[in-house]
């Protein structure tokens, strides 16, 4: 266009035509969310509209989706479910500023449409109060008050979404037959009411950059259990976990290390904002099919007689050869103790723990009184609970994935039934009972290195919870299965390392596969699952070559 001299309003023309309504409904809706987490700075996090829509819609998503994010985004799945409501967000945005320009009443119904749909994910998210509505009312009205601002002074396109005034009308068929000039572009017919425009939108944009920043770092200042956390002294274990024997490390560089550091311990969670709860305000009711309901303390809990012990958690989403595992050292009390106070009664088989965010998990009642050392956590390596690990109180049981074991933030123990209730991702498709299955993975080498040709060594980790790991054998390019070597065993309870050399190993690609045994003799499973329903299964083997 324009070369020829044909008038018609090319797609360029078009866009730059819809751009002020685009640019006033995105800025609108910073204002909206910049005023809406200033506001939720002071009620709390669980009433950023932001924080609730993700939130709900973590809840809403298809076990697949769930697998899917998990697989191929691991622990980022948040900043990738953060950064597509961001695109989601600003494209809503445009389209209801572009509508307000035409007809101010359509886009302002789309911006209440959507206001209603974050009222009801802020109004429905477990422990909402009524005042949780006020950031999104309060922004909404922010928002549609710069919209309506932006809309007056934005030059008017007219609906063919040709800019205003209009030009003279040139008749399609005479255009090219009389080679009239083209109109003018559209910048410039309305030049000082669009620089007009522009700057009252850079002005709010900057605002709400101001609101939304000014919200995020008043939040953080008001999360007063990090401070908690980093004043509060736990006590030593009235049973303390046995020193780790010599050799749990398997003498291979590069393998993991034996008890993973809280900094690099894998976070697996629905929780969008890591919820801030203080200590002294904590209490846990245990209720249900029980003789004797009551409520703990965390001053009840820190006064009664603390275990440690080291156990290996493991998430139902890992894939074989995965990381979504890890290995502690956990202080805390015996859920067998609680439940003995509480005395289940007849008939119950299940217990229900739910955290303050509303996760769920059903855990086996029998499970939880057989003697093994599950727990109300406090502690992990020696420090309270860091927060996205469940600080003040989680459970952690051994041989069960998280799913159905490891609620953070817990705050409700029901003892029901497997038949009237189920946890938050059984209810997604999952299965009720999550037992651990025996896995084992190869660390060393990397999948894809190169490696000097000569001896090889290679190592890594297997576990199967509560029973132990009797063997784990190698095998190199589809040849005879052989021996490793295994690492010293902590307790039955915790992930077992092994290592392994191939002598005069060629230059060239070469596989490695891993299998373990358990101390029972069962060999772990060979066919290849995916995670779900129940947990994956497979032999892992990585591909590497030698130079
Ligand atoms: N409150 C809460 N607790 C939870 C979850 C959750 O989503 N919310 N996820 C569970 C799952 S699926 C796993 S694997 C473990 C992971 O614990 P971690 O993040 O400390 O490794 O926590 C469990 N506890
Ligand atoms: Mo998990």
């Amino acid at each position: 266009m324009g070369t020829t001299g044909k008038t018609s309003i090319g797609r360029p023309g078009r866009l730059a035509a819809l751009a002020p309504g685009a640019v006033a409904g995105v800025v609108a809706a910073a204002i909206l969310f910049g005023v809406a987490e200033l506001l939720a700075a002071f009620i709390g996090p669980r009433s950023s509209p932001l924080v609730a829509v993700g939130s709900t819609f973590i809840d809403f998503t298809p076990p697949w989706l769930k697998d899917f994010a998990v697989a191929t985004f691991g622990t980022a799945d948040k900043l990738v479910l953060f950064i597509s409501m961001a695109v989601v967000a600003t494209v809503g945005a445009a389209l209801a500023g572009v509508l307000a320009v035409r007809r101010f009443n359509l886009g302002a119904t789309l911006v209440l449409a959507l206001a209603v749909l974050m009222a009801v994910c802020v109004a429905t998210r477990a422990g909402a109060a009524a005042t949780d509505i006020l950031p999104t009312l309060l922004g909404t009205a922010a928002g549609l008050a710069a919209l309506r601002n932006l809309v007056s002074k934005a030059p008017k396109p007219n609906a063919l979404g040709l800019p205003s005034p209009i030009p003279a009308p040139v008749p399609e068929f005479a255009d090219s037959a009389n080679r009239r000039p083209a109109a003018p572009p559209v910048a410039s017919t309305t030049a000082p009411g669009r620089r007009a425009f522009f700057a009252t939108a850079a002005v709010l944009a900057a605002t709400a950059v101001v609101l939304g920043v000014g919200g995020k770092a008043l939040s953080g200042i008001r999360g007063a259990a990090e401070k908690v956390r980093e004043a509060l002294k736990l006590p030593a274990a009235a049973k303390p976990a046995p020193p780790l024997p010599a050799g749990v490390q398997a003498p291979v560089d590069g393998v993991g290390p034996f008890v993973t550091p809280n900094a690099d311990f894998y976070r697996i969670d629905t929780a969008l904002i890591v919820p801030d709860v203080d200590p002294s305000q904590w209490k846990l009711h245990v209720h249900g099919m029980v003789e004797k309901e009551f409520y703990l303390s965390f001053q009840d809990l820190l006064d009664s007689q603390l275990i440690e012990t080291h156990v290996t958690l493991t998430c139902v989403s890992n894939v074989v050869g995965g990381n979504l595992a890890g290995n502690a050292k956990w202080l805390g009390y015996p859920l067998r103790e609680v439940l003995a106070r509480a005395k289940p009664l007849p008939g119950a088989d299940m217990v229900l723990s739910t955290s303050i965010d509303g996760f769920s998990a059903s855990t086996p009642l029998p499970i939880l009184q057989d003697g093994r050392d599950a727990i109300l956590a406090v502690g992990m390596n020696g420090e309270p609970l860091p927060l996205e690990h469940g600080f003040p109180v989680r459970m952690v049981v051994p041989g069960l994935y998280g799913y159905v074991s490891a609620t953070k933030w817990v705050v409700d123990l029901e003892v029901t039934t497997f038949a009237q209730k189920e946890g938050y991702w059984t209810s997604r498709g999952w299965s009720s009972h999550g037992p651990i299955k025996t896995a084992s993975r190869v660390e060393v080498p990397r999948a894809l290195a190169r490696v000097p040709a000569g001896t090889v060594a290679v190592g890594g980790t297997a576990w199967a919870q509560t029973v132990g790991i009797s063997a784990v054998q190698v095998q190199l390019d589809g040849g005879p299965w052989q021996e490793a070597t295994l690492a010293a065993e902590a307790t039955v309870d915790t992930w077992r390392q092994w290592s392994h050399s191939f002598d005069s190993v060629a230059a060239g690609s070469h596989n490695v596969r891993v299998r373990a045994v358990d101390a029972k003799g069962q060999l772990q499973i060979e066919q290849q699952a995916p995670p779900q329903p129940d947990g994956s299964t497979g032999w892992h083997n990585i591909t590497f070559t030698t130079t």
